[in-house]
């Protein structure tokens, strides 16, 4: 039986760019300690086709170097598997490398940076090959064709170096949906130590019930056509997750969760009639709700809806269409905390033709809607988006394949088209946390509904880190 290790790298991080020094140290630390479910589900394929599989979250359980090592050398895979997004490819590569020096195996490396960087990844020699794109059926005939030493070149959406050149293959459409695949394998993985700063009980878990996403904002890169499963399927999931592995709090992951608002009341349904009782939270768009629909999640044990909201600037919000009327905004926050659900709200600042007066604007409405957290992001481009297309055109510069070749750092990246100087930019990031978590009114609210002393300590820590 072929074995294959799937390690999730040590010190997962948020990117210092989106933050000011200080914000982004307590973020990093302490908000989020997650499974890797794209990992985990193919750890489950993989298994169901007759392979061994170890997986080694070195992330959540911060192990050294040398107790990956000793896991290794323990289970003796023979191919090493990794996952990568851009902002963490050249951490990611740093491990890579470092392990390899002790545990010489061949390395695949997938995710998404895959799909966007193939050949500037496998530049690296200690990266033999790529996956690029879906992993459901390249992984298995990629290790299969290894393993009965084919030729690779017939195997769709790999890379790989031959002859000094990196050859990339055809492309692997994407038809396999998240019903065609087992659920992730979490027996594989230390459910017990995941972890959120939002997080009620513990052990808590993520799922993915839809890949993709219809709208179109031009600072995202997320594919608009849609594989979704459908109701009973992910209930079936989720009672998987409560009877097998005893979790308590699912965080749906899908970018906007109540899109199919027949699917969603199906979910509802289905939860009340088998009495699955755990708390859950969801992100979304305050155009995909209604009231209704946000009183019966209440109901069903949503406990939180992240909001994507982002700016207060109408023309801001048309050029990145996404222009959601504020009133429609104001209605979902006004019901959500109706229905006792904690709201959570996600902003943006120095986004395209941000101007002083507009990042103002932002952090008003973020006071005024009187939600319960939020998180300010300065904007970065992230690579295939419409904005970074168009910068690239622009500027000729393609800041993110530099980064991935190892020319510039991450923090040599500078906001583009924007009317407020990168320091200025840092200090409205200070300002909008401080304007909205220093509020006498939002201390007392928050001292008030603070249920535990673990409650209260996390509280304690967040608030004073952002000083
Ligand atoms: C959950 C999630 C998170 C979570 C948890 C991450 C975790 N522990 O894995 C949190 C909130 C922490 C997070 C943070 C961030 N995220 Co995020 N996140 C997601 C999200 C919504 C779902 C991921 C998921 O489970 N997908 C479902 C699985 C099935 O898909 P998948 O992971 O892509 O895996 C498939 C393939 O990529 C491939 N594959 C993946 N791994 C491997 C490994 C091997 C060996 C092989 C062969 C194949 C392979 O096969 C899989 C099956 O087909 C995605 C968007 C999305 N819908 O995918 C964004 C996404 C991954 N995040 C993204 C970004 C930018 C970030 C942040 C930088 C955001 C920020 N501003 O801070 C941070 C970075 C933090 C970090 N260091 O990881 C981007 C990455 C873009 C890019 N170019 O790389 C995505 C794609 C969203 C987007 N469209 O912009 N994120
Ligand atoms: S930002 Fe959210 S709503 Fe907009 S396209 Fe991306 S995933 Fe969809």
């Amino acid at each position: 039986m072929m074995k294959v290790s799937f390690i999730y790298t040590p010190n997962q991080r948020v990117n210092r760019c989106y933050y000011t020094e200080k914000i982004w140290k307590n973020y990093s630390e302490n908000a989020i300690q997650l499974p890797n479910l794209g990992m985990a589900y193919l750890a489950g394929l993989l298994r169901e086709k007759g392979f061994d599989v170890q997986f080694i979250d070195a992330n959540v359980l911060n192990l050294a170097k040398e107790e990956i090592i000793a896991r290794l050398n323990d289970f003796k895979p023979e191919y090493l598997l990794y996952s990568s997004i851009t902002d963490n490819f050249q951490d990611t590569l740093s491990w890579i490398e470092e392990i390899k020096q002790d545990y010489n195996k061949p390395v695949i490396i997938g995710g998404p940076h895959m799909e966007i960087f193939p050949e500037e990844t496998l530049t690296y020699d200690c990266i033999d090959y790529g996956v690029i794109g879906d992993g459901w059926e390249t992984l298995p005939e990629l290790l299969s064709a290894l393993n009965d030493k084919k030729d690779i070149s017939e195997v769709k959406g790999v890379c790989f170096r031959k002859d000094g050149k990196v050859v990339v293959t055809d492309p692997r459409p994407k038809h396999v949906g998240l019903e065609d695949v087992p659920f992730p394998a979490r027996d594989l993985l230390p459910n017990e130590k995941y972890d959120t700063v939002l997080s009620k009980k513990r052990p808590i878990t993520t799922m993915i019930t839809t890949l993709g996403c219809p709208f179109r904002c031009t600072y995202c890169c997320t594919e608009t056509k849609i594989r979704s499963r459908s109701a009973e399927h992910i209930v079936a999931e989720i009672e998987e997750c409560i009877n097998r592995y005893g979790i308590k709090e699912i965080e749906f992951y899908d970018e906007t969760f109540t899109i199919d608002k027949k699917r969603m009341f199906k979910v509802l349904d289905l939860i009340e009639e088998k009495g699955l009782d755990f708390l859950w939270s969801i992100r979304t768009r305050a155009d995909c709700v209604n009231r209704e629909m946000i009183q019966r999640m209440a109901k069903a044990g949503c406990m939180r809806i992240n909001y994507g909201i982002e700016s207060a600037d109408e023309k801001i919000l048309e050029s990145i269409n996404r222009d959601i009327p504020p009133q429609m905004i104001k209605d979902a926050v006004k019901w959500s905390r109706e229905a006792g659900i904690t709201v959570f709200g996600f902003f943006m600042i120095g986004l395209p033709g941000d101007t002083k007066e507009s990042i103002e604007k932002t952090l008003d409405l973020m006071v005024e809607l009187d939600l319960d957290f939020v998180q300010l992001n300065k904007f970065v481009p992230i690579p295939k988006s419409e904005i970074y297309e168009d910068i690239k055109r622009d500027t000729g510069e393609d800041f993110w394949r530099d980064y991935t070749l190892g020319k510039v750092d991450l923090g040599d990246f500078k906001p583009y088209r924007i009317h407020v100087s990168p320091q200025e930019l840092d200090d409205y990031l200070d300002k909008g946390y401080k304007m909205f978590y220093y509020r006498p009114k939002y201390i007392w609210q928050k001292l008030l509904s603070v249920r535990s002393f673990r409650e209260l300590c996390r509280m304690a820590s967040a608030a004073l880190s952002l000083k």
